[in-house]
Formats: structure tokens, C-alpha cells, sequence
């Protein structure tokens, strides 16, 4: 039976251990260039099997709060060098998340002011994050527009380029496309934010046309042994909500299985909350069954509310990566934590979005270094 500590194969990665960090929004990146801080921040945390970079714009209308970083600048790219040098130096590997956040941004965010981009003109009732006059704040996101099928080639190959920066560029090791929380992908993937009636939406492969066509090309700029996608079927972030999840989910897995992925991210329930949702039923069993009945060989990555038992249970029932996020934020050394039971520290909610390195590189390791 595998264990949390034992080594495991990622398509083209070779990782140490099954525990990953998973993908964390931290907002500390002023003008969305990463800075020497946040390569600190990933270099502590360097022992995890593999880390997932918070996600990263892959152009400026993919942007959807503020100071997060982005994949489509010069200074952008040298400023992930940065980070992706830290990590090696360590010994680490690290992915970066390839984000565009579709609906879920405002005005103020999008380029030359203009509203956000989404499947349908239907507005999120959700916020985001703005800082004005230095000061954060949550605010209602704003009505966007519906894009045309025009522009949908051009927002593939947003995804192609970012993904051929990544790791040509930046140093990445791989990259993970953002297809959860009700972001872009999200939406077109889902009925209550894609009321299309062209060839990307009504019925499961119009809707999920999207998604597959941006993976191919990140796949081919990436190459696919370096290439991870993160699902989230039932989540209810940032108000997204479909009638029938499983059948819809069931198909893109099918769909990914040829691609020869590293690995499949899945959040089960709800992001960062309940496991479990009585009015959103789902058999997460089923679909990696599915998966790996379509030909998926990629590793199987689990997410939501993991501690060590519960980690046993899922890689003993066919998981093969488990991924930490708020334990991550408090925990640099959160490897080390796990394999020799010691206590962990609690994150500090007041630090997780905006501001220095209170709350973000002084969370102590057991040991110093
Ligand atoms: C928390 C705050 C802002 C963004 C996600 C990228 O939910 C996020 C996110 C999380 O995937």
C-alpha cells in the first residue's frame, strides 16, 4: 500500500513524495510581476512532492483580483525565474497554474476598463478583490460579455503561449490548467453560466469544447507529461452550479485520457469546505474509474480538507497524490510534519490575501533552515 512518503511518477515528473501543495492565491504580487518574496515563499516549502504555483494569469484580461501574478510580460516571466530557480535550488519542482478568470473579475482589472469576458452576459454573484488607495477590499464582480466565437481561437492560444513561457521561459516544470471554481473553462463547461447556442454550448461536447481545445494546445506546448488539469464538478465557488455533473465530468475524463497527461487534479465537494454536498451528489469513485478505463495513465491527484487518515483511505483506493492547501500556507515544512506526526501551526486567515511576509514566509519549520 503506498504511503504519503513514497515516490511516484507524474507523467514526465519524478516526485519524491505524494504530497503536494496545492494552488493558493496569496496576492502579493504588486503590478502582477512575482517578487524575491515570493520565491522565498515557494523555496520554504520546496520538500513537497510537487508545488502547484497560485494561480497566474495567462493574459491581462485573464486577470481577476489584484496583485496576482500573470504569465504574459517580460518582467512577469523573469520574475517566476526567480521563483522557479529558488525552488531548484532547493531541490524542489514546481508547476504554475494557467488561469484565466473569465467572469469573475471587474472593470478595474480588464484591460482599457473594459467589462469581462464570459460563455453567456451573466454576472457571478460573487466578489473579488480590489486594492484601492493601497487599502483591499471585496467587491461584487461586474456584468460581462458574452464572447464571440471569433475570439475563442484567441484565448486557446493565450493558453498555448503561457504554457510554451512557462516552462521555456520561466523554468516551470510543468503546467496545470485552472478548469475549476467558476472560472472561464468553469463556465463554458457549465450550464448556469454557459447559455450558448452555437457550437461551445447546449449540449456536454459544445460545452466542454473549450477546455479540451485548450488542453491539446497546452499539452503540445508543454508537452503532455508535463501538463496537469484541476477540476472541481461540484463546487458552488463563485456561483457555479450544473444540473448534471456526473455525465458532464464523465465525458471530459474520457476526453483527457488520450492526452497522456501527468496528472488529473480533482477538488472533491466544495472548494475549501464540505467533502460532502446533499443537493450536489457525485461519485468521485466513478470517475477516476472511468479515467482509467478510458486509457488515463496520469496520477490521480485528490484535493479538499486531507488529513493523514483520510490521505491513507484515498491513495489506498486508487489515488495517487494528495494536494494541502491551508495546511501549506502554515506549514513550509509540512512533509516533514506529516511523516513524523508533529503538531501543525494554524494559518491566519487576516494574512491569506494581500500584504508582506507576516503571515506568508515567517510561519516557523521545525527546523530552522
Ligand atoms: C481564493 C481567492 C481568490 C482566488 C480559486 C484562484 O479559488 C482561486 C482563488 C481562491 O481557484
Amino acid at each position: 500500500m503506498p504511503s504519503l512518503f513514497d515516490p511516484v511518477r507524474a507523467g514526465d515528473l519524478a516526485l519524491p513524495n505524494r504530497i503536494v501543495m496545492a494552488p493558493l492565491t496569496r496576492n502579493r504580487a504588486p503590478g502582477a510581476v512575482p517578487t524575491a518574496l515570493m520565491a522565498e515563499y515557494y523555496a520554504q516549502r520546496a520538500s513537497a512532492g510537487l508545488l502547484v504555483s497560485e494561480g497566474t494569469a495567462i493574459s491581462h484580461q485573464g486577470q481577476g483580483y489584484a496583485d496576482v501574478p500573470g504569465l504574459y510580460t517580460p518582467e512577469q516571466l523573469q520574475g517566476w525565474k526567480r521563483v522557479t530557480d529558488a525552488v531548484h535550488a532547493r531541490g524542489g519542482r514546481i508547476v504554475t497554474q494557467l488561469w484565466h478568470v473569465g467572469r469573475v473579475s471587474h472593470v478595474e482589472l480588464q484591460p482599457g476598463g473594459q467589462p469581462p469576458v464570459a460563455p453567456s452576459a451573466i454576472a457571478a454573484k460573487t466578489k473579488t478583490f480590489l486594492i484601492r488607495d493601497g487599502a483591499g477590499g471585496f467587491v461584487e464582480t461586474s456584468v460581462p460579455r458574452a464572447l464571440t466565437a471569433q475570439e475563442l481561437p484567441g484565448i486557446v492560444q493565450d493558453f498555448r503561449r503561457a504554457a510554451h513561457d512557462a516552462v521555456g521561459v520561466a523554468g516551470f516544470d510543468g503546467v496545470e490548467v485552472h478548469a475549476a471554481n467558476g472560472y472561464l473553462l468553469d463556465q463554458f463547461l457549465k450550464r448556469g453560466a454557459n447559455q450558448r447556442d452555437d457550437a461551445w454550448g447546449g449540449p456536454i461536447e459544445n460545452r466542454a469544447r473549450l477546455l479540451l481545445d485548450v488542453m491539446r494546445a497546452v499539452a503540445q506546448a508543454a508537452g503532455p507529461g508535463r501538463t496537469g488539469v484541476r477540476l472541481s464538478p461540484i463546487t458552488p465557488a463563485n456561483d457555479i452550479h450544473d444540473p448534471e455533473p456526473q455525465p458532464l465530468f464523465e465525458y471530459v475524463v474520457r476526453e483527457l485520457a488520450p492526452l497522456g497527461l501527468a496528472y488529473v487534479h480533482v477538488i472533491e465537494g466544495a472548494t475549501g469546505g464540505p467533502r460532502e454536498l446533499p443537493d450536489r451528489p457525485f461519485d468521485f469513485d466513478a470517475l477516476r474509474r472511468i479515467y482509467r478505463d478510458a486509457g488515463g495513465r496520469g496520477a490521480w491527484m485528490v484535493n479538499n480538507g486531507y488529513d493523514t487518515p483520510l490521505a491513507g483511505r484515498a491513495l489506498a483506493h486508487g489515488a495517487d497524490l494528495v494536494a494541502f492547501g491551508r495546511s501549506y500556507i502554515a506549514n513550509p515544512d509540512l512533509v516533514e510534519r506529516l511523516r513524523t506526526g508533529a503538531p501543525l501551526n494554524k494559518p491566519d486567515r487576516a494574512t491569506f490575501y494581500g500584504g508582506g511576509a507576516a503571515g506568508y514566509t515567517d510561519y516557523p519549520a521545525l527546523q530552522p533552515g
